[in-house]
């Protein structure tokens, strides 16, 4: 839990890449999933669903808290966004975890051709996190759970600590603001400890969100009259993260920057589900993916022969 060095910075955006990467695959592609050739129409699913904008914003926030909290045996990372569940699924895959409920999903080249394939596909994965993921305890893509459920973890578990990203579309529903007055009730010693992390990326679906107009000051008195102390993590850059993680302050409650949909074709409310409409028939939308697959530089990352490089 200490300061970071280079090396583990420049694992932190490896990680990202990857799964980011991972990410658009399974949205996707069908075929060629190492990007061993030029991509064609063939290439791709016939029926694109599924949502990339607040995926970035995971792989960012769980390769940084990794890190973060390697030494610690209480750590669990809650995630709110049930429809982020590509990065979900190429985390758990990567970690191994998948390969533990589904022997298919192996960490080799097998494994990544599997989960790519089988995302949103007939008799493969939904699109949205389920009860076939693991760790999953909240079905569906409903919004506005994951921090209650987190202090419900927390309550009589001293030992535990529990980082839980938060949409800032999500912050809008009444369950989810509600439960920043539980921060009252679990501030006695005996019980674990909450980080709520706000993914602050400006957009529910394809429109701004209350949290995203606000002003800053407007957003830190809010947090602060919950009682938390805001941290504002500005930007993806793994160097800013471990900053604010290593920032010794009384119940922080980190606030993430991103751009929706930073690393695709296009931002904001754009970038909510698939960002690109036809790539199966629209060779200047086809050779944008391409491009944009390739911008990750898969091959630095991951080999057939060798499996995952990082
Ligand atoms: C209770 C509930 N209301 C509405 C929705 C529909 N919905 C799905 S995604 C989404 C936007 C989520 O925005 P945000 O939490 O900011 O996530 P992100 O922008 O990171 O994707 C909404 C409103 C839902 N899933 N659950």
């Amino acid at each position: 839990m200490n300061a970071v060095g280079i090396k583990e910075i420049e694992e932190i955006k490896k990680r990202v890449r990857l799964c980011d990467y991972l990410v658009v695959a399974q949205l996707f592609l069908q075929d060629n999933f190492l990007l061993e050739r030029a991509l064609t129409f063939d290439d791709i699913k016939a029926r694109l669903l599924g949502h990339w904008g607040t995926c970035h914003g995971i792989n960012v926030a769980y390769a940084n808290l990794k890190e973060y909290f390697k030494d610690d045996t209480g750590f669990s990372f809650v995630l709110g966004p049930g429809h982020g569940f590509p990065a979900l699924q190429a985390n758990l895959w990567l970690d191994g975890e998948l390969e533990k409920v589904n022997p298919q999903a192996t960490r080799n080249v097998d494994g990544l051709e599997y989960i790519c394939k089988s995302f949103s596909w007939p008799d493969g994965f939904p699109s949205h996190a389920s009860p076939f993921t693991p760790g999953v305890i909240t079905e569906g893509g409903e919004l506005g759970y994951a921090l209650a459920n987190a202090y419900g973890v927390a309550l009589g578990h001293p030992e535990k600590t529990l980082a839980v990203l938060i949409g800032d579309g999500e912050l809008e529903t009444a369950t989810a603001i509600d439960s920043l007055n539980l921060r009252n009730l679990l501030t006695a010693p005996g019980n674990g400890r909450i980080l709520p992390i706000l993914h602050l990326n400006g957009y529910k679906i394809s429109g701004p969100t209350i949290y995203g107009r606000k002003s800053g000051r407007e957003l830190f008195e809010l947090i602060r009259g919950f009682g938390f102390t805001p941290v504002l993590i500005d930007g993806d850059e793994p160097e800013t993260f471990q900053e604010a993680l290593r920032e010794q302050v009384d119940s922080p409650f980190y606030i993430l920057k991103t751009e929706k949909g930073e690393g695709g074709p296009n931002r904001h409310q754009d970038a909510h589900q698939i960002p690109l409409k036809n790539p199966k028939t629209d060779e200047e939308e086809l050779s944008v993916l391409e491009e944009w697959l390739r911008s990750y530089e898969i091959g630095e990352l991951f080999s057939r022969e060798e499996g995952v490089l990082i």
